[in-house]
């Protein structure tokens, strides 16, 4: 593996991605993929934008990877009730640029693709662990644009792409935007901790329960399949989950706890979303067998570094 290309490289996932690739490829060039500028701690950055398919096409004839691994997308559940279209246009018809522009310029190239858990659904109401073989039943539009983009990525590997298709359940870690769960708990705990914020705590929906994993272990998923890439079949689908449901109200009374703090709780009504799923767990049999992948980090420590990074701000 000579050169790594990661779009989405200056996100959540990218910036702990970095220090995985280059503990497990130490001779690698890492490239971020980037709209803006350089991303720090790359060894080069390349512009790419998934809205302009010819400057996808240009950044990898720069490039030329071995592999490409596609974490841009528009990420967040909440911001995709607001903008659907944009949403489409970046997951979908952005992923699809992409994966064209891999056949035709790189189609030796290993693409690992960044789909989600929230292509599910629905599913999840059927209460068990679910494996790749669950229906596809996105219940909002990130979720159905993420599922699209999934599909499309098979159909692309049945044309010749070197596609694995990778779909993490809820993650977490230090870097995240508050406009997730925990560190948007862990944002306003961290405040009220500290004295800069009455005791009283924001939350949506607290009934609901979500497998989730340290994004540490998302990124060994990802390093792992680059290192098995060769003996994968083309199109393959791997979940990554750690097969345990947390409770959402509860996630929050540990990080009240951690912090030392007692607030009162306030559920806003602009929190709750149109649609939305109790609970979701997911079997990661696969991703143990094939890849030899099992999370490893406890979820008690990824909450203290949730909280912990929302301390030092
Ligand atoms: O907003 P920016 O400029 O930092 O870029 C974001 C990037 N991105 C794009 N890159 C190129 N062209 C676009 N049109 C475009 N739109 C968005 O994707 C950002 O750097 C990255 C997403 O980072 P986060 O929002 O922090 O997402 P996270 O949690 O790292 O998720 C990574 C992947 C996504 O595919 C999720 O759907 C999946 O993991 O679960």
């Amino acid at each position: 593996m000579q050169r790594i290309l990661v779009t989405g490289a200056a996100g959540f996932v990218g910036g702990h991605l970095r220090p995985a690739l280059r503990a497990a490829f130490p001779t690698a060039e890492l490239i971020a993929a980037a709209r803006g500028g350089a991303v720090a701690g790359w060894d080069r950055t390349v512009t790419l934008d998934l809205l302009d398919p010819a400057g996808c096409a240009h950044a990898l004839r720069q490039v030329r990877p071995d592999a490409i691994i596609h974490l841009a997308a528009l990420a967040m559940v909440a911001a995709s009730f607001r903008d659907p279209m944009l949403t489409w246009r970046t997951n979908l018809l952005g992923t699809v640029a992409l994966g064209e522009a891999v056949r035709m310029e790189v189609p030796e190239a290993l693409f690992v693709h960044a789909s989600s858990a929230e292509v599910y659904g629905l599913s999840f109401q059927g209460g068990v662990a679910l494996d790749e073989a669950a229906p596809l039943q996105p219940a909002n539009p990130y979720a159905a644009s993420k599922a699209a983009a999934d599909l499309a990525v098979g159909e692309m590997a049945l044309r010749g792409l070197r596609a694995i298709r990778m779909r993490p359940f809820n993650h977490t870690g230090h870097g995240q935007s508050d406009g997730f769960v925990v560190p948007a708990f862990a944002r306003q705990v961290a405040a009220i901790a500290a004295g800069r914020a009455e005791p009283v705590l924001r939350v949506g929906a607290l009934e609901r329960w979500r497998d989730y994993l340290d994004v540490a272990d998302v990124c060994a998923g990802y390093v792992t399949v680059l290192r098995r890439g060769g003996e994968l079949h083309p199109g393959a689908v791997f979940n990554l989950a750690s097969g345990t449901p947390r409770h959402i109200g509860t996630i929050l009374s540990d990080l009240m706890r951690l912090a030392g703090v007692t607030a009162r709780i306030e559920e806003e009504a602009t929190r709750l979303r149109p649609t939305d799923v109790v609970r979701t767990m997911g079997d990661a049999a696969a991703a143990r067998r094939d890849l030899g992948w099992a999370p490893s980090v406890p979820w008690e420590t990824t909450l203290a570094s949730v909280l912990q990074d929302w301390q030092a701000r």
